[in-house]
């Protein structure tokens, strides 16, 4: 069989894409189209869900059916369309500001209603569009364009926020691990309920200019030496654990959907 390229789900004529050099987003779009061809997913049942910002931007090059939504709000305007249409495959692609920022309200609520839908979020650690403010998930040792002198907050962990709320999925990968990236998305894809994937790819134009990490080489070296498998993040002791985060599989169950409860409800209530 011919490799996936995924080049069919996107518009013609858009390439070159509007990403700085060494952006992972391009990446990270490149294995969720390689993802959709190889479950054979078409344009028509499948929707694509975004936010604003350089990672909401990426509707732009795609001709599934796709909805440019307001900044933090992406997960709602999912949830409508899942629940009016649970037969559409829905994908909501957020940057960090977009789903755990000030969208962090409809992030929780979409992983505890346990929508099925699954939700990329591509974790660049600052408001990357706007010019690399410090966002709920820049960690505390890092500098941004607002925080010059340091971080006086604590940083969400995605995943964990996911995994508490009730998320039925959720995965961790970088730029640094594009093959697994994909499969990772091929397991959320194919997951019914709430399924994540994070990708952790740091903003090359603002976060790693004041971070140490400009040029992409430097980025995948310092994704290298800190994304460790599950089991061998474990195995660290708690002190070292602030050091490093963990990569693969995390979280993988199956309690049921909202789509699936509501369908039980509707039909008990037809019955009386
Ligand atoms: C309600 C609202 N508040 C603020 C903005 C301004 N704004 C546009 S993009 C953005 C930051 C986006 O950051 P993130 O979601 O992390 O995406 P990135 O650009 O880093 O991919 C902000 C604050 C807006 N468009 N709408």
């Amino acid at each position: 069989m011919a490799h996936a390229t995924g080049i069919k789900y996107l518009k013609p004529g858009v390439l070159p894409h509007m990403w700085c050099s060494g952006c992972g987003i391009g990446g990270m779009l490149g294995a969720l189209l390689r993802a959709c061809e190889e479950l054979g997913y078409s344009n028509s049942d499948t929707v694509v869900v975004t936010g604003i910002g350089c990672t909401g931007k990426l509707d732009d090059y795609l001709l599934t059916n796709a909805l440019h939504t307001t900044h933090g709000r992406a997960l709602a305007y999912a949830t409508g369309i899942k629940a009016f249409k649970p037969q559409l495959k829905v994908i909501v692609i957020m940057g960090d500001g977009d789903s755990v920022t000030i969208g962090g309200n409809h992030f929780i609520h979409a992983a505890r209603r346990n929508i099925d839908l699954t939700a990329i979020v591509l974790n660049n650690l600052n408001y990357g569009m706007t010019g690399g403010q410090v966002s709920g998930t820049t960690p505390e040792w890092a500098l941004t364009s607002t925080t010059v002198y340091g971080n006086p907050e604590r940083e969400f962990d995605i995943c964990a926020l996911a995994e508490t709320a009730g998320a039925n999925y959720v995965a961790r990968s970088t730029p640094y691990h594009g093959w697994e990236m994909k499969e990772l998305m091929k397991q959320a894809l194919q997951k019914k309920g709430f399924s994540l994937v994070e990708v952790v790819s740091p903003c090359p134009t603002h976060f790693g200019r004041n971070n140490e990490m400009k040029e992409t080489p430097a980025m995948l070296r310092w994704l290298e030496g800190r994304a460790l498998p599950l089991e061998r993040y474990r195995g660290l002791p708690q002190a070292e654990r602030r050091n490093y985060f963990p990569v693969g599989t995390l979280v993988d169950r199956d309690e049921p959907d909202f789509s699936t409860r509501y369908a039980t409800i509707r039909a008990r209530a037809l019955q009386e």
